[in-house]
């Protein structure tokens, strides 16, 4: 029998260290073990917080931040986590823009969000990174869609998404579409100033709520155009 607690110190652990043959091969076994791989993305965000703490104090360089990134992004694309995320509806819940506002190229956050919006039965148009307030609008206009999702790990990003919402505003899309935010920062202050309806600092929170807002629409989570 394994012992599954100390399984998961040391993947914290490993991750920290950036050991990532360890990580790796660890993550598998807990995996194996029947752990939740939501839970197992829990265990990787600690490591990666130990590893943001490192290089606030400067024992970590970018190099390390690249590697970090790595190590989490493989653990996501492991066979039993795509399984995991794989749909299981067959219906359209509703429909999502997402992307990583312009300045912010972080895009494991939002990867996460967007796998659990599909296992919901979401149809999502991901934008990607860095991407700009026109690029929004544009796709906003041309998909038509539910929920425009932002993400932006940064804290410099709140200005930005402020000025997403203001463009939605100016063309007149702000009451067409309802709009989450998502990142560790996130506070209802910043919510409140960038004029959102909602935030999450966890992505299954988050996909949840879209989920919950479609229901609240149609009474069965299926809209009329989709
Ligand atoms: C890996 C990493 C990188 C990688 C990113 C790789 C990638 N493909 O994403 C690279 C090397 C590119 C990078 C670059 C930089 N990084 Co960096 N990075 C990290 C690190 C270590 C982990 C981030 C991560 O992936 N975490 C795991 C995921 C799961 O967490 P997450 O993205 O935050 O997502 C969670 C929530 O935020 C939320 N969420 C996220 N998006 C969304 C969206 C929605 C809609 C919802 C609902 C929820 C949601 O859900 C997730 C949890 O369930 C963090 C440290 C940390 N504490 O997070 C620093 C960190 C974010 N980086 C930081 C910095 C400073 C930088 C750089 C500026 C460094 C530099 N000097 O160049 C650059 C910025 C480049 C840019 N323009 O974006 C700082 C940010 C500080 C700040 N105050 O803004 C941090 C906090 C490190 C630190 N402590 O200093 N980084």
């Amino acid at each position: 029998m394994k012992d599954l607690t100390k399984m998961k110190e040391s993947l914290v652990n490993y991750v920290e260290e950036l050991d990532e043959d360890n990580s790796i091969k660890l993550a598998k076994e807990v995996l194996n073990e029947g752990i939740d791989p939501i839970y197992l993305l829990d265990l990787m965000n600690e490591g990666m917080k130990r590893v943001g703490k490192l290089y606030d104090c400067k024992d970590y360089y970018i190099a390390d931040l690249i590697m970090a990134g790595l190590i989490f992004r493989q653990v996501l694309e492991l066979e039993e986590m795509t399984d995991f995320f794989r749909g299981t509806y067959d219906k359209k819940t509703g429909k999502i823009v997402m992307g990583t506002v312009k300045g912010d190229i972080h895009d494991i956050g939002k990867d996460i969000f967007r796998y659990m919006l599909e296992a919901y039965g979401f149809d999502v148009i991901d934008l990607g990174v860095d991407v700009s307030r026109e690029i929004f609008l544009k796709n906003v206009e041309k998909h038509n869609p539910d929920i425009l999702a932002l993400s932006g790990v940064l804290t410099s990003t709140v200005d930005e998404m402020k000025e997403v919402v203001n463009s939605l505003k100016e063309a007149h899309l702000r009451d067409r579409v309802k709009v989450i935010i998502g990142a560790n920062h996130l506070t209802h202050d910043a919510l409140k100033f960038i004029g959102a309806d909602a935030f999450a600092t966890d992505a299954s929170v988050g996909a949840k709520l879209c989920r919950e807002w479609m229901n609240a629409e149609n009474g069965q989570g299926v809209k009329g155009n989709v």
